[in-house]
């Protein structure tokens, strides 16, 4: 059988990774689909969203915490180091699993998923020749010009440390009226409505910060279309689909020709 595809799903605290995993495998099972959740966040105390392997089986936060007389923060870092000792028992407990796809939820601390060896030591240590990250937009973040713009350079970070194909995800769209939910989409789909946003934004512009910004902006253009998603409404889990298949497929969607796992 073919390895699955593996999806890590990242973002800043609370932009929706945890439930977006939980309601794009509902997705995945009404397209005939098996997908496996695995949790990689020690802290995650979601008690109603259930993965099916957990990294607090091995490592959890609160006891990191007491055992080595930590406060959170140091807990999480501390912790962060102990999952990529733990990657190979993962490994054997997903290899348990028969399935076409595995969500990955990562801790809500970015800054530890995106930034410490470790978790470059886990990605590269999970990840088989079909894998990409998932980047979500929390729309109480991408909502302002500058919000925007700085998760935008976080998605660019996340991709440029891991160097695995990214989609970039606007959560929980039922949030957003539809004006303002095309304004954001907008951003990402035409650098330049975003310099007039953004130099709209600030009553007194850098002018030169804001040209050279608008330059990175614009050749990252290909990088910032964002797919509108709600995990409540469970809108826009198609469109989700169809671009991690590009990424798994380096452009080309073959999934299509090859139909769900068979029974
Ligand atoms: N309205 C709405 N709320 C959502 C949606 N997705 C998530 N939320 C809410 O946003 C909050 C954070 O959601 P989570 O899925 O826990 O986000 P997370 O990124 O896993 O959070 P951490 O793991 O704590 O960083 C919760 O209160 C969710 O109920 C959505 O699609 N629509
Ligand atoms: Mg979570």
């Amino acid at each position: 059988m073919e390895e699955p595809g593996t999806v890590y799903f990242t973002g800043t605290a609370g932009a929706g990774k945890t439930n977006l995993v939980h309601a794009f495998r509902t997705w995945l099972k009404g397209e005939g689909y098996e997908a496996t959740i695995l949790n990689l966040d020690p802290g995650n105390e979601n008690a109603e969203l259930e993965p099916d392997v957990d990294i607090r089986e091995w490592v959890r936060l609160a006891e990191v915490m007491q055992e080595h007389e930590l406060g959170p923060n140091g807990a999480q870092v501390a912790a962060a180091d102990m999952i990529a000792l733990k990657v190979f028992d993962v490994k054997q407990a997903l290899s348990e699993f028969r399935s076409d796809y595995v969500l990955v939820d990562t801790p809500g601390q970015i800054e530890l998923f995106a930034f410490r060896e470790a978790s470059r030591a886990i990605v590269d240590a999970l990840s088989g020749e079909r894998s990409t990250i998932a980047f979500l937009f929390d729309p109480a973040l991408a909502r302002t010009p500058n919000g925007f713009v700085s998760l935008l350079l976080l998605s660019a970070t996340v991709e440029f440390r891991f160097r695995l194909p990214t989609v970039n995800v606007l959560t929980k769209t039922d949030l957003l009226d539809a004006a303002r939910r095309e304004e954001i989409l907008g951003w990402g789909d035409e650098p330049g409505l975003l310099y007039d946003a953004v130099t709209r934004e600030t009553a007194t512009p850098d002018l030169q910060l804001s040209t050279e910004l608008f330059r990175a902006m614009e050749a990252m253009a290909p990088l910032a279309t964002l797919l509108p998603t709600s995990s409540k409404a469970m809108t826009g889990m198609d469109a989700v689909y169809r671009q991690l298949q590009a990424n798994f497929a380096g452009g080309e969607d073959l999934e299509a020709s090859q139909g769900p796992t068979e029974e």
